[in-house]
């Protein structure tokens, strides 16, 4: 598993470069679910590939930008599932971005079968963070010479201050707009910039509070897809001792994709906001 968490610095490293440096426009693609792709998500998925590849560990990998999964190594332990650059619709205004990634047991592609999971921010500095099941999340940040130095594990508190309500008010259910409200009305404090890495890694960072990505009138199985967004990040909240569910109650890490690309309603948190979350869906 080092020898993977060491190829994903070398990825961030590059991708950084390529976001600072190269053409922020559309190519002449669409992605796996009939989405514009940018040049940048062509060229970070094709990046991410050829290193992953290289990889004896690695069986197989599936990118949020392709449909089928890919043969590696039929020896390798692990398939990997990754978003090569989620929120690339903010890229171009200059906000954070990110990559993430799932690593699973071949022929386990579900909440069960996650044995890691990690992130990168492209932001005003590059981070990365790593997370196995029962350990704290470990947080990198680059530094001089493009290094990265440990920063402290990561650990949310037992309630944060911040909520970040993803998706289009207008087609929330009255249950879920009641509930947003309500922790608005306890003090909580907007912050939510549509790119879910930068988003949820604040409130890793800061301790704490909600992001919430429902299901709604207009998405009734939500827009974050389980094995490259929903998952991975399930198992950094768990790890950080926070906890992640959809909206029936069920933890993320319980649930198995019904294909690649499926998407869930899902709520990452901190103990008391998800507790909050439980009471007001009723489950
Ligand atoms: P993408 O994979 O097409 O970039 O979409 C995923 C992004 C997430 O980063 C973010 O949380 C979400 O879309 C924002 O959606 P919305 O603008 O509907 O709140
Ligand atoms: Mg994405």
């Amino acid at each position: 598993m080092l020898t993977i968490f060491e190829r994903l610095k070398d990825i961030a490293l590059e991708i950084d470069k390529a976001i600072k440096n190269e053409d922020l426009g559309y190519s002449d693609q669409q992605n796996a679910t009939g989405d514009e792709q940018l040049k940048l998500d062509v060229a970070s998925d094709s990046l991410i590939e050829h290193t992953l590849k290289k990889v004896s560990l690695v069986h197989s990998i599936i990118s949020e930008e392709k449909e089928e999964i890919m043969p590696v190594n039929p020896d390798g332990k692990y398939t990997i599932c990754y978003d090569p650059l989620d929120g690339s619709s903010i890229v171009d205004v200059n906000l954070s971005v990110g990559t993430i990634f799932g690593i699973y047991d071949r022929g386990n592609l579900s909440g069960s079968g996650l044995r890691a999971a990690a992130y990168i921010v492209y932001g005003p500095r590059l981070e990365l963070v790593v997370a196995v099941r029962g350990k704290a999340p470990r947080h990198y940040r680059s530094g001089a010479r493009g290094l990265f130095s440990s920063r402290a594990p990561v650990r949310l508190n037992e309630k944060g201050k911040i909520n970040a309500p993803g998706g289009t008010q207008k087609y929330w259910s009255p249950t879920h707009k009641a509930f947003i409200d309500s922790l608005f009305q306890e003090g909580y404090r907007l912050r939510y910039s549509g790119g879910m890495v930068p988003d949820l890694h604040q409130i890793l960072l800061k301790g704490g509070g909600l992001f919430s990505y429902p299901g709604a009138q207009d998405r009734p199985k939500g827009k974050l897809r389980m094995l490259f967004e929903a998952l991975p990040f399930a198992m950094v909240f768990e790890s950080a001792g926070g906890e992640a569910i959809d909206d029936r109650g069920r933890r993320l890490l319980d649930l198995t994709p019904e294909h690649p690309h499926a998407t869930t309603p899902c709520f990452f948190g901190s103990k008391y906001e998800i507790g909050k979350l439980r009471e007001a869906y009723g489950v």
